[in-house]
């Protein structure tokens, strides 16, 4: 691509002014591997610290208002309280994060558990969290399952597969007004020869059979290698059930490390299909989350910088020249059609983001700006003795 020309550059800039990326609370949280878990400076000692660093990424970035919580991780008394701390912050509480992943009642399955009064637990875990939604505000509950079985034989199938279809229609049901369930898939971990929720397809399925306030969320670390992503991407826009993204980069199975730094290609394919359906605005209803730890990088500059990368890959998407793409593609030249996507790809488009900035009154080098600022400094010398994100608690 040559010079972006001045109406292309007004709208690219209109379309990332109103992009939206929201961080999640335990990225901020210490976190590692099944082998370590690696404490940092200055880290959140409780929800309220984590908040005040999601609102530190928005204040950078300008694009990132809204913080996930994880329950029981992000546990307060008052969560209206908390909601309205982050207003005082400058951000709000967004998609409250269900966990019926780290109880050893949870050991055979959540709601999928063979055992009745296991089954209860879990549902009244996730209608504890649409209570936490009241209180909060927030419009999405999403429900990752961390249910399976480890051995051919250990459960029954189909019968696994009706209690999570009974688990979610009770919390389907118990949501009120604008509020939507959103169904997350795994294609593996912790289970590894059975997963209740591994694949788009089955989370599809149990969303139609729920109704219209239940989508997907496509995680783009629970895939195998080599899965299209954005095919799934276009196969749940066109059927209106996608509902939220956790982005992240893998290279071998759940990574969870920084949006757009292993595949950033994959990620402008991604926006591609979203920019194509006219899904990026926030009326559309998609949620952009990130959902990462930093385990060895520190970790409000990390946040930034996946930020930076979404609105990267965005801000190439957008200024894929849609005209020459859909002409070529007509007329099947194929060449000229991939061509038409690879320049867009290629544009550097950091004058353009570094512009968007100056002109929303902020840094143009969030990443710069924010290490000067001595927040990593004056968090170090406030907070002693962090609170871990949850994984390995
Ligand atoms: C599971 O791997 C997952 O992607 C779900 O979204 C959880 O809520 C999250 O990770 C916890 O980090
Ligand atoms: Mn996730
Ligand atoms: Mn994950």
């Amino acid at each position: 691509m040559t010079e972006i020309d001045p109406s292309t550059r007004r709208r690219v800039l209109d379309a990332l002014r109103e992009q939206r990326i929201e961080t999640p609370s335990w990225a901020y949280g210490n976190s590692g591997t099944r082998f370590k878990v690696f404490t940092q400076p200055g880290v959140p000692r409780d929800p309220y610290e984590k908040v005040a660093d999601a609102a530190t990424v928005h204040r950078f970035t300008g694009v990132a208002p809204t913080v996930a919580l994880h329950v029981p991780w992000d546990r307060v008394d008052d969560y209206a309280a908390l909601a309205g701390y982050a207003g005082e912050q400058g951000v709000e509480l967004g998609t409250v994060n269900a966990n019926v992943f780290q109880d050893d009642d949870y050991k055979l399955g959540s709601v999928t558990n063979p055992d009745p009064a296991v089954r209860r637990k879990a549902i009244g875990h996730l209608l504890e969290c649409v209570d936490v939604m009241d209180a909060t505000g927030s419009r999405d509950l999403k429900l990752w399952f961390s249910d399976g079985t480890n051995y051919p034989g250990q459960d029954n199938t189909r019968e696994r597969q009706d209690r999570l279809a009974e688990a979610l229609r009770q919390a389907y049901d118990r949501l009120t007004g604008e509020q939507r369930l959103l169904l997350e898939y795994k294609l593996f971990e912790p289970a590894f020869y059975l997963t209740d929720v591994p694949d788009w397809g089955t989370a599809y399925a149990h969303c139609l059979e729920l109704g219209d306030r239940a989508q997907v969320v496509i995680d783009t670390g629970h895939h195998a290698p080599g899965t299209n992503i954005e095919f799934i991407v276009a196969f749940l826009l066109r059927a209106g059930k996608l509902g939220a993204f956790d982005f992240n980069s893998r290279f071998y199975a759940d990574d969870d490390l920084m949006a757009g730094a292993a595949d950033p290609f994959q990620l402008f394919r991604i926006m591609h299909e979203i920019v194509q359906a006219d899904a990026l605005r926030p009326s559309y209803g998609i949620a952009f989350m990130l959902d990462q730890c930093h385990n060895i990088e520190p970790k409000v500059q990390a946040v930034i910088r996946s930020v930076l990368n979404v609105q990267e890959a965005t801000a190439k998407a957008l200024l894929v020249d849609v005209a020459a793409l859909t002409a070529a593609q007509r007329c099947g030249d194929v060449l000229e059609a991939n061509a038409a996507l690879m320049d867009a790809y290629h544009t550097d488009v950091r004058p353009l983001l570094r512009e968007l900035r100056e002109e929303l009154g902020l840094d143009p080098d969030p990443v710069a700006a924010y290490k000067r600022s001595g927040h990593l400094e004056r968090v170090t010398a406030e907070r002693v003795g962090g609170q871990q994100a949850g994984w390995g608690a």
